[in-house]
């Protein structure tokens, strides 16, 4: 923007003032976050349908609920909407894709027959706009996931067929990578779990863990992709038992050197992952996040500028380990305006993490090293009220996009020319 609101620039004075007087870099923060590239969901745009020929439901515990009209319905619809949201948000983002969005032409092709010829049009698009792309196979929506069981199967034939899917989303997955010049983050999520109480838990542990080798058995130049796995702590239908629990793929990712994936609605409510980044960040070569926010059994909500997020915003940057720490996001809202979900979510994400820039951190830290824990709780409680509201707004301005309630004029105005037009 070439030019900034009196009020704007006045109120960022202000606050680049008060937080000077704390020993904190306002414009140091800015710069800082305008390097943060958040992970955006594809999935969030259609409520995790996808664009194969024959539409299966969303299966795997995968329900969005709501029926806000407006939802992307092909390829080009996703995408002006991605466009849309992107436009909304301060910085340069990413975009996390799942096979099932592939662009097939209009024939059916299986899962096991994707590859990266299916997403060349995906990767002209990222190109063109110059942002990376994270990859996910679609263990999920599927006549062979109806058993509820993949990769983790007793049948060999369900095993057989999942494990080739892996297999070729992380070539899919390298393809990204070396076209957009930036790694790409693959994720093996599955669904496989019982509903009541299973009597052999080992066996489909044992399982999983060599149709995992299996997938990740081919070396890929971790320049291109790199690998990671995700956890749940149950589903709907795996309330009793879920094979990839936290402490397998925990266990897997350290024994493999793979990419842990903490999706922050898939522990117990009193959990957080944000006390979990130091735990096993020097165990594994990366973290992926998949923030979002758990509500009672459901764990994908949009996320909020709750606690929750508040910490995880801190822990990602008090670990000094944001070139390892992937920032996705997880939430599908079908009740609400799906541009609206991704840009509420998103900027809030964002927010999180300015907030924990926006924190003298040493200053804190010595006060926790002397013992001197009065100290920290006074300054930890009183930057609460600091004016970061401001530094956000000027950011936002300075990056081109609109502040605090005025985004959400230009999601109406989207709505109401494009939104409206699409079939109910
Ligand atoms: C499901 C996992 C998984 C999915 C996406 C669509 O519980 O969180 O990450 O949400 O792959
Ligand atoms: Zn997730």
């Amino acid at each position: 923007m070439s030019f900034m609101t009196t009020s704007v620039s006045q109120n960022y004075e202000a606050a680049r003032e008060r937080f000077a007087a704390v020993g904190v870099d306002t414009d140091n923060a800015l710069q800082q976050l305008a390097e943060i590239s958040i992970s955006m969901h594809c999935w969030q745009g259609d409520d995790v349908g996808g664009f194969e020929s024959s539409k299966g439901t969303s299966g795997g515990g995968i329900l969005a609920t709501g029926n806000y009209p407006g939802k992307a319905t092909n390829l080009d619809e996703l995408r002006k909407d991605l466009e849309k949201a992107y436009s909304l948000i301060p910085g340069s983002h990413r975009l996390n894709l799942h096979a099932m969005y592939l662009d097939n032409g209009g024939k059916s092709v299986d899962r096991d027959e994707v590859d990266s010829s299916h997403f060349a049009s995906w990767k002209d698009w990222a190109k063109a706009l110059k942002i990376g792309v994270d990859f996910n196979p679609s263990f999920f929506a599927h006549p062979m996931a109806d058993s509820g069981f993949t990769l983790a199967s007793n049948d060999s034939k369900v095993r057989d067929y999942w494990i080739e899917h892996g297999r070729r989303c992380r070539e899919i997955g390298a393809f990204f990578g070396r076209e957009l010049g930036k790694p790409c983050v693959t994720n093996v999520w599955i669904p496989d779990g019982f509903k009541d109480t299973p009597v052999d838990r080992l066996s489909p542990r044992r399982r999983l863990a060599q149709s995992l080798d299996a997938i990740f058995e081919k070396e890929i130049d971790p320049k291109h992709n790199l690998d990671a796995v995700e956890c749940k702590l149950f589903g709907i239908g795996s309330e009793s038992y879920v094979v990839g629990s936290h402490e397998f793929y925990l266990s897997y990712a350290i024994k493999n050197q793979k990419v842990l994936c903490l999706d922050a609605g898939h522990f117990h409510p009193t959990e957080t992952i944000a006390d979990k980044v130091s735990s096993v960040i020097d165990s594994v070569p990366g973290i992926l996040l998949h923030v979002s926010r758990g509500v009672r059994w459901d764990s994908d909500h949009v996320v909020t500028l709750n606690d929750e997020l508040t910490a995880i915003g801190e822990e990602l940057v008090r670990s000094g380990s944001l070139d390892r720490i992937h920032i996705g996001l997880d939430f599908f809202d079908a009740s609400i305006n799906r541009i609206a979900a991704w840009t509420i979510g998103t900027r809030n994400t964002l927010k999180s993490l300015l907030r924990a820039m926006l924190q003298p951190t040493d200053t804190l830290r010595e006060f926790e090293a002397k013992g001197d824990y009065t100290s920290r709780l006074t300054m930890q409680e009183e930057l609460k009220t600091l004016p970061w509201g401001a530094v956000w707004e000027y950011h936002c301005e300075k990056q081109g996009v609109p502040g605090s309630l005025e985004y959400l004029k230009d999601i109406r105005s989207y709505e109401e020319s494009v939104l409206s037009k699409r079939p109910v």
